[in-house]
């Protein structure tokens, strides 16, 4: 499909392409490396554009008063990040501030909308564009014979989803995605439909970013998330930075990054590319800093190794650690290694037996920058580590992030304040949703407390995981797919996989509060359920309600909408859930309803059937919430041992074969996932432009590829299929030669479905193999 104009503004578009994902560019497409600090006045400058282009002048600053706030206000729905652990009331950021305005458009998708736009011809429309409509006002159903949505009522919608549900062969049969803005309560209700249905068939987004960072915390500490808090990163001495792109996708970070810096804390980033926040930044809400255009340094050392050479690099460090070790015994921590690790010995010798030069290959750095990055691990007394996907959508993710906790072992980075292991999390509620139950693979223990508490028999085989659900839909194993958020087709690995995928189920249903690909690209049936979002009031019979969520440091806290809703046919996402189930388990003797009048109950359920939600309603009221125990972080191991587990994993081969590329799919600065805000990439000094490459100049050169000049991209699979994106432009930047990037989603169709990682089973997403030649 072809698009050729842009249907807001009516301009031509100079390429089409297919399909195009953001706006028709406002001009040429242009180049110009960034100089200024991170956020401060070009963020400032950002936002107040782009409030004047939402038309959300009045709502947006006073829904962004009410944003982080201690004691009442809603969460930012934007990224993980802890709120400021001493209540500032002013923790915001640009990338939040355009992500609540873009829900709290005045614009609305209602019923004429869709009577005058036929699905074939939004399926023609971009991504912005159909996001860029505003929000859906009613529940909607597709109907095939003239091709357009048509409005439906919310009881003949959960009709149809129940008769659907309880004429298949199977439970296994449908399968429940959930993208990481669920609140808890929801989430909570969200499992026990899935399983009290009888199937443990719950992808969610996490499989597509920290499955492997769960899985490897999992496997050496006995639990699946990090183990420090804000407060921790108040006092560290080192902080290790790996493949993040903190100012435009943790932008809160660059606050704690300042702190640090202003008392003398060593800062390390890790990343093919520097970015942003591997600079100097304004802090934003310091407003003597603003007006005085103070900027603060972020970075003490920045080393870029090849796509894929973290682990060697990590390795490293641990080997110049053992090494020093021999004249310094200090050099390492005998006392807690002793005490509280196991396979010591093991990773020892093979860090010995590791060669200097493997590891510099490996790494794509020198020797000399490996010691550097050891000294300033060497000489901290409490560091902490801290990553995002550059680490985890790898093959390898698993053992790499093992090798972080290896790494922090070796000195007893563990248990103690200002040191430890700190994924940086993804959506505002991603692992919220994993401790409220979305996870394929369910602990026996999990189910246990589960069916007792609820008195339901929950089923006992693993389910379906996101790679796992396309396949299965693609072979008719799946027949229904429930989406509670997200933008399924386009965030999911190989496009055109996914949407043939999607085009064979039964029925599609996707719970959004906004229109995207996912409504155009569905099954037979196809039902669009408009949700209230998190900004806004969520009225129910015991009065306004409020959400819980669980952010990056595993802080659970309220939320509470005070925005009058959207439109007034909007449902929360709890009653939608309950809509269905009710629907679907006529027999059920769970009060759906009656938890529906009343949080309160939900979350009374919720503190019997999960582990560290014991007095959840009291506790979650609290100022600032309360934190989730961490068994690690008290040194107490859940693993087979009882005890941390070094690995001692062999370290792969990362390095490209010649004549190809590893390409890493990222984010721009505009763009939050699959919702694109403009075609600008502001700290990677790029306007009007998605579709194109970071490459080496060198890399350039060899293949005759001219600065900003056309290329075509190839990628070849592990079963050694090929996939193409014709007509991108390739930018010199400085990255290290053999590697690429390039963004996600449009970069999708490269990523070939059977390409996951057999360690977490995560789609390969930063290291796809292409090769690249000029275009036409
Ligand atoms: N504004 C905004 N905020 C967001 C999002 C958004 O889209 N927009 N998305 C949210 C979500 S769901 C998530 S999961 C997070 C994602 O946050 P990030 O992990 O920052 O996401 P990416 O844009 O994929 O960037 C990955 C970074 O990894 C680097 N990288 C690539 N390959 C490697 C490698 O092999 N090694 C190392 N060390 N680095 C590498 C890239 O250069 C890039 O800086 O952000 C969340 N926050
Ligand atoms: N190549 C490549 N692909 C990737 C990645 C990558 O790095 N590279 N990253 C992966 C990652 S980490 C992730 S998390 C996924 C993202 O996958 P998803 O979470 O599935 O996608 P989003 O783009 O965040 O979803 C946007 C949609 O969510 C809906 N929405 C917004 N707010 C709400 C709400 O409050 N409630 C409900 N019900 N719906 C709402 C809107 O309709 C909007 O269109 O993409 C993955 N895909
Ligand atoms: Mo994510």
């Amino acid at each position: 499909m072809s698009i050729d104009k842009d249907v807001s503004t009516g301009k031509e578009a100079q390429e089409p392409l297919e399909p195009r994902v953001g706006p028709v560019p406002e001009g040429d497409p242009e180049f110009r490396p960034y100089h200024h600090p991170a956020a401060g006045w070009g963020a400032a400058k950002s936002v107040t554009r782009f409030l004047v282009e939402e038309r959300a002048l009045v709502d947006g600053p006073r829904a962004i008063m009410r944003m982080n706030h201690e004691n009442g206000g809603f969460d930012c729905p934007g990224c993980a990040w802890p709120d400021d652990t001493k209540g500032l009331h002013l923790d915001i950021c640009e990338n939040g501030i355009k992500h609540v305005t873009w829900e709290m458009t005045p614009k609305r998708v209602g019923r004429e909308f869709f009577a005058a736009h036929s699905v074939t011809e939004l399926y023609g429309w971009s991504d912005y564009d159909l996001e860029n409509q505003g929000r859906l006002t009613e529940p909607m159903v597709y109907d095939a014979e003239s091709d357009h949505y048509v409005p439906i009522s919310w009881k003949e919608a959960f009709a149809l989803v129940g008769s659907t549900l309880r004429g298949l062969d199977s439970p296994d049969r449908a399968a429940y995605y959930t993208s990481g803005r669920l609140g808890n309560e929801a989430t909570f209700l969200y499992q026990l439909m899935a399983r009290e249905l009888g199937t443990n068939n719950l992808p969610d987004c996490s499989n597509m970013c920290h499955e492997a960072s769960g899985r490897a915390l999992q496997a050496s500490l006995g639990t699946g998330k990090g183990t420090v808090d804000l407060k921790d990163w108040e006092s560290a001495d080192a902080l290790f930075i790996l493949g993040v792109n903190a100012a435009s996708n943790a932008p809160r970070m660059l606050t704690a990054l300042a702190e640090a810096d202003r008392r003398g804390a060593q800062i390390v980033h890790v990343n093919p590319l520097v970015e942003a926040a591997a600079t100097r930044t304004i802090v934003p809400h310091d407003f003597t800093d603003m007006a005085l255009f103070k900027t603060t340094k972020t970075s003490t050392l920045n080393l870029q190794p090849r796509i894929g050479g973290d682990m060697a690099l990590l390795r490293g460090m641990a080997k110049a650690v053992l090494e020093k070790s021999a004249s310094d015994p200090k050099a390492l921590d005998r006392t807690f290694i002793d005490r509280h690790t196991t396979g010591f010995e093991e990773y020892r010798e093979l860090c010995e037996a590791t060669p200097w030069e493997e590891l510099e290959h490996q790494s794509g750095l020198s020797r000399a920058e490996i010691l550097k990055a050891a000294q300033v691990y060497e000489e901290a007394d409490r560091s902490i580590v801290s990553w995002c996907l550059g680490l985890t959508q790898h093959e390898h993710g698993v053992d790499t992030v093992r090798e972080i906790v290896n790494l922090l072992l070796l000195r007893g980075n563990l248990g103690r304040e200002g040191a430890g292991p700190s994924p940086v999390r993804g959506h505002s509620n991603v692992q919220g949703n994993r401790t409220c139950g979305i996870d394929h693979r369910p602990t026996e223990e999990f189910l246990d407390r589960l069916a007792e508490t609820c008195g339901i028999d929950p089923p006992r085989e693993h389910g379906l995981d996101t790679v796992g659900t396309i396949q299965a839909m693609r072979e008719g194993e799946v027949k229904v797919f429930v989406g509670m958020g997200g933008n399924f087709a386009l965030a999911a690995p190989d496009t055109p996989a996914t949407y043939a995928a999607l085009r064979s189920c039964d029925l599609t249903v996707q719970v959004s509060t906004k229109l995207n690909r996912s409504h155009v690209v569905h099954g037979r049936a196809a039902l669009i359920l408009p949700c209230l979002g998190r900004t806004e009031k969520d009225h129910q019979r015991g009065g306004v309600q409020s959400t819980s969520v669980e952010d990056s440091m595993s802080m659970v806290h309220l939320s509470l909408g005070m925005k009058r809703p959207a439109s007034p046919h909007l449902l929360s996402e709890p009653a939608i859930v309950a809509g269905m189930a009710r629907a679907a388990l006529p027999d059920s003797e769970t009060p759906w309803d009656w938890y529906i009048e009343d949080y309160d109950r939900i979350r009374d359920t919720m503190a019997e059937a999960l582990d560290g939600f014991e007095d959840f309603n009291r506790r979650v009221r609290l100022p600032l919430g309360f934190r989730i125990k961490q068994p690690a972080r008290e040194l107490v191991f859940l693993t087979p041992s009882g005890r941390a587990e070094f690995s001692a994993a062999p370290l792969p081969d990362v390095v490209p074969e010649p004549g190809t590329l590893a390409l890493g799919t990222m984010r721009s600065h505009d763009q939050w996932n699959t919702t694109i805000y403009s075609d600008n990439d502001r700290y990677r000094g790029i306007k009007n432009l998605r579709t194109l490459i970071f490459m080496n100049r060198a890399d350039m050169r060899e293949r005759g590829i001219a600065d900003m000049g056309p290329v075509d991209i190839t990628s070849t699979a592990k079963d050694g299929s090929r996939r193409f994106l014709n007509g991108y432009t390739a930018i010199p930047y400085d990255i290290p030669r053999g590697c690429a990037a390039g963004y996600m989603p449009e970069m999708n169709v490269l990523c070939a479905l059977g390409d996951y990682s057999t360690q977490s089973d995560q789609p390969i997403m930063k290291h796809v193999k292409i090769t690249v030649v000029p275009g036409a």
